[in-house]
């Protein structure tokens, strides 16, 4: 049998072409997992999207998260500010 020591494992890999290619596939197949999941959290962090109306008022459970996304895009592109006094959504922050 082939032993896996640091100096045959280029014959290793030669003497087991498929094996090898199995493995390689699943390291791919892994990073690959790695960057879907890295992405997703970066798109779960990314959650004050500053291009679109996303939020209202209504959907916030306290004046903090209110506060959070309000403060997070400049030109209070959600509309959470109405009177524009600077205080967004009066029924929580009020
Ligand atoms: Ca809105
Ligand atoms: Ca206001």
């Amino acid at each position: 049998m082939h032993g896996v020591r640091k100096g045959n494992l280029i014959e290793w890999i030669r003497s087991h072409p498929i094996l090898t290619t199995l493995i390689l596939l699943f390291l791919v197949f892994m990073a690959y997992q790695i960057v879907l999941f890295t992405s997703y959290v970066e798109n779960d962090n990314s959650n004050t999207n500053c291009s679109v109306d996303m939020y209202d008022c209504a959907e916030f459970d306290s004046c903090f998260e209110a506060m959070n996304i309000y403060t997070a895009c400049k030109d209070d592109v959600h509309w959470l500010d109405g009177d524009g006094d600077g205080v967004p959504c009066e029924d929580l922050c009020g």
